[in-house]
C-alpha cells in the first residue's frame, strides 16, 4: 500500500515538473527570466524598452557616440553601472542583446569592455516565400509573411536583431509580378512598419517581366525607355510608402525566369538599369550569378563564365549574390571561384539556411562548421555581404525541428563576425535555447560539432554531389531519372559512375574547372594524389582501386564513409536520449523523434548509395563495416509523394 501511494506521488510529482517544463519553442533563443522593471537611462529607444523589459542586473546607461563606426557598440562596466555607447539607436539595440544574451549565459558582468564592429553593413535573409503561402524549400510550415500577426512579426524582428541580422527579402527569388502590385505594396509597408523599431529593412524579390505582366508594356528591355521608365515609377511608388525600402533581389535568366539576356541584353544591363531606378532612394540591386544552361558540358563552370565577362560593368549600387559553392548548396562543395576571382563589382555570399539538401526539417545538421570552412578559403573581407535562405515558417517552434533554430542563429552570428568559431556559436545558442547546464551543453555542443560532417558522411562523402530525389530533393536517388529531363538535373550528370570509378572530371584534362581557381589551388585540385580527398569526386573520376590515405581503396573507404556517417546519426540519438532528465517533455520529445527519422534516413542513405554503385564497382562491401539492410529494388521504387513546399513526415521507414 505504501509503495503504491508513494508511486502515485512521485508520479504525479512528475507530471506536474514535467509538464511545468513543456515548451513549445516559439520563443526561440529569446528566454529571459522573470520580468522587472529595472534602471534604463539614455537614449529612448527600442533598446531601452528590451532593456527594461528584461534585464535583472544594475543600472544600464544607452549613450550615443557619433564616433564609433554603423552599427558597431561598446559595452563597459563603470563601477556598479554598464554603458552601452553606440552611433545611433539600431547599434545601441545590438548592444542591448549583447547584454542580454550574456545575461543568459550566466557570464560574469563585473569588468565589462566590449567593441563590437560588424564585418559586413548588410546581412540578409533571404525568403522564398509565394504570394499563395507556401515556401519554396521551405519544411516549416507555411509563410509567416502571407497572414502575418503583430505579435509574431515582433518576435522574427527581435530574433533577427538579437543576432545583427538587418534586412529581408520577404519573396521567393522565382518571383511573381504580384509582388509589386500596389496591393502587395500595402502589405509590404505594414511588415516594414513592423520592422523598422528592430533595425530591419525590406527589400522585394522581382520579376524581370514585371513591365510587361504588371504594366501591360509589350516588352522587358531594359533599354527601352519604356521600360525605365515604369521601373522608375515602380520604384517612386514603393519609397512613397517605405522610405527606408531596401532594395531588390533579383534572379534573371535561370531556371526558367525572365531576364535581360530575352531581349539580347546582359545582365550588367539588366541590373544597372535596376540600379539606376533605385540609386536616388539609397536602394541597392543584389543580383544572383545562379545561371546555368542545359547545354553545358559543366554547369560547375557556369556562373563564373557568365559573369567574369561583365566585371566592371555593373553599377556600384549592385551586389552580386554568389551561392557559395558553384552548383547548388550541395551537403559539400568547394566554394565558388567567383569569391577568388577579383573582381571590381562587390560580391555577397548567399548561404542556404533552410536544410533542401540537408535532411530538411528532419536532420539534425548545424550548419556553421560548413560555413565556416568556406571562409577558410574565402576571406571575409572579399565579400560585400551576406545573404541567408531563411528556414523560417509558421510552425510553432519556427524552423521546424528545434536544433534547426541553431542554423538561424548561426547565419546571424557569422554574417556579423565570420571569424566566430562555430563552437562558440553552438555553446550560445544551446545555453540561451536550453539553459547553462552543462549535462545539456557539453554532449549536445559535441553533436553539433559532428553533425554536418556525419551528413556528408552519409549522403555524399568524398566529393559526392547531387545524387538526391528529383523534386523535393529528400533522399538518394544516384539513379534518377525521366526521359526528355535536362541533364543537368540528373544524378548520372555528376556522378558519372562507371566500371573505372566514380566522379566528375573537372582537371585540366576534363572539364577544366579547375582552371578556374587560383593557380595554387588549381595545381592541388588538379592532382588527385594532392586533392583534398573530401573533393575527390568533385575534381577527379576515380578509379575505385585509387589508394587513400587511409590505405584502404577508394571502394573501401566510401563504404567505410556512408557506414561511419550511419554509426554517427546513432550516437546523436543515444546522447539525447541521456538528456530526457534535463529537457522539457516537448522538445525532448520532438527533437528524439527526428533524431529516430534521421538515424533511419542515414541506413537508407548508405544502402542506396553503396548497392547502386556497387552495381558499377562489382567490389564487395567490406566486412568491417555494417551490410545494407534494404533491398535496392524496393528502395528504387520507393517514392515520397510531397511538393518541394513541404517537409517530408517520414523517411524510407515509417
Ligand atoms: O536550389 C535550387 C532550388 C530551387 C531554387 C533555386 C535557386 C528558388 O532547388 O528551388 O529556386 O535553387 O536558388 O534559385
Amino acid at each position: 500500500m505504501k509503495s503504491f501511494f508513494y508511486s502515485l506521488l512521485t508520479g504525479f510529482l512528475l507530471t506536474i515538473t514535467t509538464s511545468a517544463k513543456a515548451d513549445d519553442g516559439s520563443s526561440l533563443w529569446l528566454r529571459y527570466g522573470p520580468q522587472r522593471q529595472n534602471e534604463v537611462t539614455g537614449v529612448a529607444c527600442t533598446a531601452m524598452d528590451e532593456l527594461k523589459q528584461n534585464w535583472q542586473g544594475g543600472p544600464v546607461i544607452l549613450k550615443r557616440q557619433k564616433k564609433i563606426a554603423k552599427d558597431g557598440y561598446n559595452i563597459t562596466t563603470k563601477g556598479d553601472k554598464i554603458i552601452i555607447e553606440a552611433a545611433d539607436q539600431n547599434a545601441l539595440l545590438y548592444g542591448a542583446f549583447h547584454l542580454l544574451r550574456l545575461q543568459q549565459m550566466g557570464q560574469d558582468m563585473s569588468q565589462l569592455n566590449i567593441q563590437e564592429r560588424p564585418a559586413y553593413q548588410l546581412r540578409v535573409l533571404n525568403h522564398w516565400d509565394n504570394p499563395n503561402g507556401t515556401v519554396e524549400r521551405g519544411f516549416a510550415g507555411k509563410s509567416i509573411f502571407q497572414f502575418p500577426d503583430a505579435e509574431r512579426m515582433k518576435t522574427y524582428a527581435r530574433a533577427n536583431a538579437s543576432i545583427g541580422i538587418n534586412g529581408t527579402v520577404l519573396n521567393n527569388v522565382n518571383a511573381k509580378p504580384e509582388a509589386l502590385s500596389s496591393e502587395n505594396l500595402q502589405k509590404v509597408k505594414q511588415i516594414a512598419e513592423w520592422m523598422r523599431p528592430y533595425g530591419i529593412k525590406v527589400y522585394l524579390s522581382v520579376n524581370f517581366a514585371s513591365p510587361m505582366k504588371l504594366g501591360g508594356l509589350d516588352t522587358a528591355d531594359p533599354l527601352n525607355p519604356k521600360v525605365v521608365d515604369w521601373w522608375k515609377k515602380k520604384v517612386a511608388e514603393i519609397y512613397k510608402l517605405i522610405p527606408d525600402f531596401g532594395g531588390f533581389l533579383v534572379k534573371a535568366n535561370s531556371e526558367g525566369e525572365p531576364g535581360p539576356c530575352d531581349f539580347g541584353r546582359t545582365h550588367a544591363d539588366g541590373a544597372n538599369m535596376m540600379a539606376d531606378a533605385l540609386r536616388k532612394h539609397g536602394g541597392i540591386v543584389m543580383w544572383r550569378a545562379f545561371v546555368y544552361n542545359p547545354q553545358s558540358k559543366d554547369r560547375a563552370k557556369q556562373a563564373y563564365e557568365e559573369f567574369m565577362p561583365l566585371d566592371g560593368q555593373f553599377r556600384d549600387n549592385v551586389v552580386l549574390q554568389v551561392k557559395n559553392g558553384p552548383v547548388d548548396f550541395q551537403p559539400r562543395e568547394p566554394y565558388s571561384p567567383l569569391f577568388t576571382a577579383n573582381m571590381k563589382t562587390p560580391v555577397m555570399v548567399e548561404f542556404q539556411v533552410t536544410q533542401e539538401y540537408l535532411g530538411a526539417a528532419n536532420h539534425l545538421v548545424f550548419l556553421a562548421p560548413m560555413w565556416q570552412e568556406f571562409f577558410s578559403y574565402v576571406k571575409p573581407q572579399n565579400l560585400k555581404a551576406v545573404a541567408g535562405v531563411a528556414n523560417i515558417g509558421t510552425d510553432t517552434n519556427w524552423c521546424g525541428h528545434h536544433f534547426a533554430q541553431a542554423n538561424w542563429y548561426a547565419f546571424g552570428r557569422l554574417a556579423w563576425n565570420p571569424t566566430l568559431s562555430s563552437e562558440t556559436i553552438a555553446d550560445e545558442w544551446l545555453r540561451q535555447t536550453f539553459n547553462n547546464d552543462e549535462r545539456i551543453v557539453r554532449p549536445m555542443k559535441k553533436v553539433m560539432a559532428e553533425s554536418h560532417e556525419a551528413a556528408v558522411n552519409y549522403m555524399m562523402p568524398l566529393g559526392l554531389h547531387h545524387i538526391f530525389a528529383g523534386g523535393h530533393h529528400y533522399g538518394p536517388e544516384p539513379w534518377y531519372d525521366v526521359p526528355g529531363i535536362r541533364r543537368d538535373w540528373t544524378p548520372q550528370y555528376y556522378h558519372r559512375a562507371d566500371s573505372i570509378g566514380l566522379g566528375f572530371d573537372r582537371t585540366r584534362k576534363g572539364s577544366k574547372a579547375v582552371e578556374q581557381y587560383p593557380d595554387q589551388l588549381c595545381s592541388l585540385f588538379d592532382n588527385i594524389d594532392t586533392c583534398p580527398e573530401e573533393f575527390l569526386a568533385w575534381f577527379h573520376h576515380v578509379p575505385w582501386n585509387h589508394k587513400m590515405k587511409s590505405g584502404r581503396t577508394f571502394w573501401n573507404e566510401l563504404c567505410h564513409k556512408y557506414d561511419k556517417g550511419v554509426q554517427q546519426t546513432r550516437q546523436f540519438l543515444a546522447a539525447w536520449d541521456t538528456l530526457q532528465p534535463y529537457v522539457d517533455n516537448q522538445r525532448f520529445d520532438e527533437v528524439q523523434r527526428k533524431l529516430r527519422i534521421q538515424a533511419r534516413d542515414a541506413v537508407w542513405w548508405r544502402d542506396a548509395c553503396l548497392l547502386y554503385f556497387q552495381g558499377f564497382s562489382h567490389l564487395p562491401i567490406p566486412n568491417d563495416v555494417e551490410h545494407p539492410v534494404h533491398n535496392l529494388d524496393e528502395m528504387m521504387k520507393y517514392k515520397i509523394n510531397i511538393t518541394m513546399y513541404e517537409n517530408p513526415a517520414y523517411g524510407y521507414d515509417k
